[in-house]
Order: structure tokens, then sequence, then C-alpha cells
């Protein structure tokens, strides 16, 4: 079997049914699944060719703890993102479950929020992207929030966090960000949107991108135009959940760590 969309129809359906969570955060555990679906694949460091979702390295311990599936991962992050009213995003299937453990990532390979303009390229262009597409793929933070127990950073970017949209630029670029240090002594940016009655904020890594001249271009364009930022980002995330994988013209994975090779049921 390949890595063809149609197989996973069923999949798609189980996944939208369980988005709906009336207790959790914002009432939906879309944004989480995003996250999951980034941080599987974000792992990737294109010169030793390891990370990445194939092999779902994160149930590990070495890398994660989620006893889960490096398809299932992926695919609800991508159906997430529609039923959050984001863009189609291509999804392939076929990744397995199974990896060599001595080709597990290392921990640390996913970006520090407290950090800057340089600490985001060495991340990101380590996975083989560019600033265009950093700045891209950051549009993610248009869901969802930070919780202080989990990061330490606490709030939402946007006042609608469970509706994918091109806010997160036009705030990042309107508003008046003041750091501000929590509790817990973490440093964050924030503003108190007197419309909605809630204090909006920003990691480090967010300012970041209006302070650094060739991010700032990116930012701008996004938020002026929200077509344009749809299209980058359905092409970026597509690349991000593909990192590490090789495919046949029939889509199926070439280059598995499983002997068995491609997809098994
Ligand atoms: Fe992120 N992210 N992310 N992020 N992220 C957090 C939450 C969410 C960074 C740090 C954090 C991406 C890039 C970066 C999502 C998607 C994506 C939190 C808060 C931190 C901290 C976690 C918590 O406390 O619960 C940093 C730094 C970067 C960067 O350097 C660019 C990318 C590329 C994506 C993506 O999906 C493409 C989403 C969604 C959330 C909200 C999760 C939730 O529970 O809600």
């Amino acid at each position: 079997m390949g890595g063809k969309t149609g197989d996973f129809e069923a999949v798609r359906q189980d996944i939208i049914k369980l988005l709906h969570q009336p207790e959790y955060d914002d009432g939906s555990a879309g944004p989480v699944l995003v996250r999951l679906a980034w941080h599987s694949a974000g792992t990737y460091d294109a010169e030793t060719d390891t990370g990445g979702s194939n092999g779902a390295g994160m149930r590990y311990e070495a890398e994660g703890g989620d006893p889960a599936n490096a398809d299932l991962w992926t695919l609800a992050g991508v159906v997430a993102i529609k039923e959050m009213g984001g863009p189609e995003i291509p999804w392939l299937g076929g990744r397995t479950d199974y990896v060599d453990d001595s080709k597990l990532p290392p921990r640390g390979r996913l970006p520090d929020g407290a950090k800057g303009a340089d600490h985001l390229r060495w991340i990101f262009y380590r996975m083989g992207f560019n600033d265009q597409e950093i700045v891209a793929l950051s549009g993610a933070h248009n869901l969802g929030r930070c919780h202080s127990d989990r990061s330490g950073f606490e709030g939402q970017w946007v006042n609608n966090p469970t509706r994918f949209s091109n806010q997160y630029f036009r705030l990042m670029l309107s508003m008046q960000w003041k750091k501000k240090t929590l509790k817990n002594g973490v440093e964050q940016f924030v503003n108190y949107d007197e419309d909605s009655g809630t204090e909006l904020m920003m990691l480090p890594t967010d300012i970041a991108l209006t302070q650094d001249k060739a991010f700032i271009k990116y930012v701008e364009l996004y938020a002026r135009d929200k077509e344009a930022f749809f299209a980058a980002f359905t092409k970026v995330f597509a690349k991000l959940i593909e990192l590490g994988i090789t495919r046949d013209a029939d889509g199926n994975i070439t280059n598995s760590d499983n002997e068995l090779g491609g997809y098994h049921a």
C-alpha cells in the first residue's frame, strides 16, 4: 500500500470527531495536535538525515514519550488545520512506526522560545528551511496557547486561537508589545486587548521576526495578504511533515528503516 490519501479517509473522520473537546483549553484539541505534528517532524537534521516524523521516534523516551503512530501524528495536524479554517495541506501516508534507536535524534533540536533570530536560523536551516519558510511556519502560532506548566510561557497569541488565520502577523505589527516577567521568572511579550479584555502574548522568538530585516519582509507580506500566507503555509507545512522521507512515483516511502519497507497495517 502506498502513501495515497484515500486510504486514510476513515482515519480523517475519526480525527475530526476527536477535535471537539468542550472541557479542554479553548474547546478544541486542534492546536495541540498541530503542535504534535510539528514536534514529530521538527527534529529533522538534513546533514545527518536523522529525525523527522518517519519512525515515530517520539514514542521513545529518548525523543518524547507518547505511544502513538507516525502517520497519525502528521495526519492529525493537517486535519486539525483544515477543520479550524485553515488550508488543505497535501498529506501522504506510509511512515512506519519502526526506527533504529541509534538513529533517534538527540534532545534539543526543537526551538527555544526565549531566544532570537540567530537561534531560529540555526534550528530551521538545519531542517533545510529558508527565512521565508521560517516566517510562514511561525504562523502556526495563530493557533492555541502557552501553558505555564508546560513551557513556562503563558497565554495565547490571538483572540480566537482555534481559527486559523493571519491574525498573528497582523497583531505582531499593529500592537505595542511590552516585555513582561512572569511570576516564574520567564520573560515574554504582552499586550492588553481592550476589545476582548484579554492579554495577548508573543514569545521572544515571535518578536524576533519583527526585528530582523529578512524576516520582517515576510511578516509584512503575510499580515496584509492572507491568501499569500495560506499558500506559503500549505507548502511549508507539507514540506515539514515530509522531512527525511523519500518516495517513489507511487508515493511509497523508499528510505524506511523497516526492512519490510513502506506501509504495513
Ligand atoms: Fe510553537 N510553541 N514554537 N510552533 N506551537 C508553543 C505552542 C504551539 C515555539 C514555541 C512554542 C512552531 C514554532 C515554534 C504550535 C505550532 C508551531 C509553545 C507553548 C511554545 C513555547 C507550549 C505550551 O506551553 O503548551 C518556538 C520557539 C517556535 C519557533 O522558534 C519558531 C511551529 C513551526 C509550529 C507549527 O505547527 C508549524 C502550536 C499549534 C502551539 C499551541 C499548542 C497548544 O497546546 O495550544
